[in-house]
């Protein structure tokens, strides 16, 4: 598995290709300003292998019974360890979520985040020490974007729920899309990379609590993309809270 930083990646654009879902921009958008603060984020881009990602995206969109809610521009599916509801947000932007069934697919996946989450591809790690320090995943987000048109809006993953302790992973299956990361309080710089089939994009520990991101729409047509967000649980009404 190849691990590298998205911004060790070379500026070259390219032309969309509609056969594979490319982005057109990739790897050229972003561009480094001195002195503004990188998002502490990392990239694996092929944390699956394309043939199992290929049959993967294939099995959630035909198999899973998506949620479409309302005013939603995308499909949503959740799964919860803890077999509770999650509620989300407040007043008009209230949402509640029934956790459903796991599928096979989404425990395979969460196999993999989490092994990645634990020794990553090191074998230094797997000798001697976690790559990081809490790594099991007890929550997933699933998302559908069906077409360009689809995103979702600037946001934290830091409800109290979510366990800020640990890391939060989106794999991405389907159509390339970009993710765009600001820090909190700053609305001139936002940091933007692109998210490719069976990558993983992880964002560190503590980071929801400073940094907010959001998937624009793409300016370009494209096919469907899922996404799985994997995150950390820590039930509210915990002893130790
Ligand atoms: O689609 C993605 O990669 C991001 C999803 C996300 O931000 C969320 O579920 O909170």
């Amino acid at each position: 598995m190849t691990q590298l930083s998205i911004r060790d990646l070379n500026p070259v654009g390219r032309k969309c290709d509609n056969k594979t879902n490319h982005s057109p921009h990739l790897y050229a958008p972003f561009v480094y300003c001195p002195g503004v603060e990188l998002a502490p984020i990392e990239y694996i881009p092929d944390l699956l292998p394309k043939d199992m990602a290929d049959e993967m995206y294939h099995r959630l969109m035909n198999e899973l019974d998506w949620v479409q809610v309302e005013d939603v521009p995308r499909a949503e599916y959740y799964v919860n360890d803890t077999p509770v509801e999650y509620v989300y947000g407040f007043g008009r932007g209230r949402r509640a979520y029934q956790p459903q069934p796991y599928h096979p697919v989404i425990e395979a996946i969460r196999g993999i985040v989490e092994d990645e989450l634990a020794w990553g591809d090191d074998d230094i790690n797997r000798k001697y020490q976690r790559k990081y320090f809490a790594y099991n995943m007890d929550v997933c987000f699933l998302n559908r974007y069906d077409d360009a048109r689809k995103g979702l809006g600037w946001h934290a993953d830091d409800s109290p729920e979510m366990d800020p302790l640990r890391p939060i992973v989106t794999v991405s299956l389907g159509a390339e899309r970009h993710i765009q990361f600001r820090k909190n309080g700053d609305k001139l710089h936002a940091e933007d990379h692109v998210l490719g089939h069976g990558s993983a994009c992880i964002m560190k520990p503590g980071m929801q609590l400073t940094w907010q991101h959001r998937i624009p729409k793409a300016s370009w047509e494209c096919g469907p993309r899922i996404s799985l967000t994997f995150r950390g649980y820590r039930p509210l009404n915990d002893d130790n809270d």
